[in-house]
C-alpha cells in the first residue's frame, strides 16, 4: 500500500530518520501496534509537541488532531490549568506507594458523574482494569465463563484477546499466539447488538457465566452504538441469569456523555471499567461498582489485585483537573455540537462526491465508515472500504488533519477544537475531495 501512496509535499526527513532508529530498538518501530501505520501504509510522524487541538511533528508540520492520544485529551493538548496542577503535584513528589487525598478526590469526582461506582479501585491502564474486573466478577459469582462481543476490545489480557477490536482488527490478526487455549476456552464470543445470540449462549451454559463484558457503545471496531432496546434487554438477561454486567467505559466514559454510556442510556451495570479521560492523558484506569461486589477485593475480601503505581498522585491530579474543567457548564455540550456539525458537513461533502459512507457518532466520538450499509456490528464494520480509508487518511494528513491511522478506531474531539479548527478541517476535506480519491 505504501508504494501506491502519493509522495508527500510535507517534509518528513526528521521523522524518517527517527523511524529508522526506532525500528532497530522496538518491534515494528512502536510501543503499541496501531501507531505503526501498518494498515494505512507509510511512516508515522514523530511528535514534538501538542498544543490545544494541534500536533506538531519533529519536522515542524502541524496537524489538527482527532486522535487525541486515543481519547484521553478531552481538553486538548497541554491544557494550561492541567499542566499547572500536574507540575504542582509533581513538585510534591512523584509517588509514594501510600495513600494520598488525590485518590479520594478523583474517586468522588467520578462518582458525582457516574454514581454506580459506589466503590472503585484505581490501576494504571484500561487493560489492567478490565482484567481485574473480570477476576473480581469470577471471584464474586464463583463462575468461570465470560461473554465478550465480537470486535469489542478490552485491552490485551489473555482471556480478552479473543475476536478483539482495535489493533487486532486493524492488523487483521487471528487470535494471538501465546494465549493458551485453556484461557480463551473460558471466553465465549457473542455478536454485538444481537440479543438472540446471547439468549442462545445462556441457554447452552446455564449457571456458568460469571459476566458479560462489552463496550456499551463500541469504539474499537470504529464507533458502533447499541440498537434501541439492546442494552435494556442485556441488563434484564444478565440479571435473570445471575451474572454480572460489566460496562467497559474506558472509551465511552466522559466521551459519549459526562455520565458515561450508562447515564446516556439509563442502564446501570454491576461493574464499570474506566480509563483514558479519567487520567487526563496520564496513565490511569479504574474499575468499580456496587459495594457488595467491591467488598470481595483484597484487603477487604479474598480476590487479589495490587499495583505499585496505582493511584499515582500526579496522574490522579491530571484526571481530577481534567474532569473539573470538562464538567464546567456547557463545555461538553459545545464539544458535542461541534462534532455534530463537523460530521454533518463532512457527510455533505462526501455525498456531493458520490462517495458511499456511514457516519456513526456518540457524544464526542465518531467514525466515518466507507460503506453503503449501516454498521451495527463488527461484521458490518469489516465490509467498509479500508483501502479507501487509507487514501483518505493520507490525503487528509497532507492537508494537516490527523485521523486515526485505522478504520477501526474512533475520532475524538476536544474542548480546544473550536469553530476555526472545524472549518480548517472541512476546508482540508473539500480540497482532498475536489482533487479526487479513487474509491
Ligand atoms: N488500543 C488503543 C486504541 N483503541 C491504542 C492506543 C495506542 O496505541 O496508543
Amino acid at each position: 500500500m505504501a508504494a501506491a501512496m502519493k509522495v508527500s509535499s510535507m517534509n518528513h526527513d526528521h521523522s524518517q530518520s527517527l523511524w529508522t532508529e526506532a525500528r532497530e530498538v522496538f518491534p515494528g518501530g512502536v510501543n503499541s501496534p496501531v501507531r505503526s501505520f501498518k494498515s494505512v501504509g507509510g511512516t508515522p510522524f514523530f511528535v514534538k509537541e501538542g498544543k490545544g487541538a494541534f500536533l506538531i511533528d519533529v519536522d515542524g508540520n502541524q496537524y489538527v488532531d482527532y486522535v487525541l492520544s486515543w481519547g484521553p485529551l478531552a481538553l486538548g493538548h497541554a491544557c494550561e490549568e492541567v499542566v499547572q496542577a500536574v507540575c504542582e503535584a509533581a513538585a510534591r513528589g512523584f509517588g509514594f506507594g501510600a495513600p494520598t487525598e488525590a485518590e479520594t478526590l478523583l474517586a468522588r469526582k467520578i462518582q458525582s458523574f457516574i454514581p454506580s461506582l459506589e466503590q472503585m479501585r484505581f490501576v494504571s491502564s484500561g487493560t489492567e482494569a478490565t482484567m481485574s474486573a473480570i477476576r473480581l466478577a469470577r471471584g464474586y459469582t464463583g463462575r468461570d465463563l465470560i461473554i465478550k462481543m465480537d470486535g469489542c476490545y478490552h485491552g490485551h489480557a489473555d482471556g480478552l484477546l479473543a475476536k478483539a477490536g482495535s489493533g487486532v482488527a486493524t492488523l487483521a490478526l487471528p487470535d494471538s499466539p501465546g494465549v493458551p487455549e485453556a484461557v480463551t476456552a473460558s471466553t465465549i464470543i457473542a455478536a454485538f447488538n444481537n440479543i438472540e445470540n446471547l439468549r442462545e449462549i445462556f441457554a447452552r451454559y446455564p449457571g456458568e457465566i460469571a459476566a458479560v463484558i462489552l463496550e456499551p457503545v463500541a469504539g474499537n471496531m470504529g464507533v458502533v452504538p447499541p440498537e434501541p432496546g439492546y442494552l435494556e434487554a442485556l441488563r434484564q438477561l444478565t440479571r435473570s441469569e445471575g451474572c454480572l454486567l460489566i460496562f467497559d467505559e474506558v472509551m465511552t466514559g466522559f466521551r459519549v456523555a459526562l455520565e458515561g454510556a450508562q447515564g446516556l442510556f439509563g442502564i446501570t451495570p454491576d461493574l464499570t471499567v474506566l480509563g483514558k479521560v479519567i487520567g487526563g492523558g496520564l496513565p490511569v484506569g479504574a474499575y468499580g461498582g456496587r459495594k457488595a461486589i467491591m467488598d470481595h477485593l483484597a484487603p477487604q475480601g479474598p480476590v487479589y489485585q495490587a499495583g505499585t503505581l496505582s493511584g499515582n498522585p500526579v496522574a490522579m491530579t491530571a484526571g481530577l483537573k481534567t474532569l473539573e474543567l470538562l464538567g464546567e457548564s456547557g463545555v461538553f455540550e459545545k464539544m458535542c455540537d461541534r462534532l455534530t456539525s463537523l460530521c454533518t458537513e463532512l457527510g455533505e461533502l462526501l455525498k456531493q462526491k458520490g462517495i458511499s459512507y456511514q457516519q456513526n457518532r456518540a457524544g464526542t466520538m465518531a467514525c466515518t465508515f466507507f460503506t453503503e450499509e449501516p454498521v451495527r456490528n463488527y461484521e458490518d464494520a469489516k465490509k467498509s472500504n479500508t483501502t479507501f480509508y487509507a487514501r483518505w487518511f493520507h490525503a487528509m494528513m497532507e492537508e494537516g488533519v490527523y485521523w486515526a491511522p485505522s478504520q477501526f478506531e474512533a475520532a475524538f474531539i476536544s474542548k480546544a477544537h473550536d469553530t476555526t479548527v472545524i472549518e480548517r478541517t472541512l476546508d482540508a476535506a473539500e480540497k482532498v475531495l475536489s482533487r479526487g480519491l479513487d474509491v
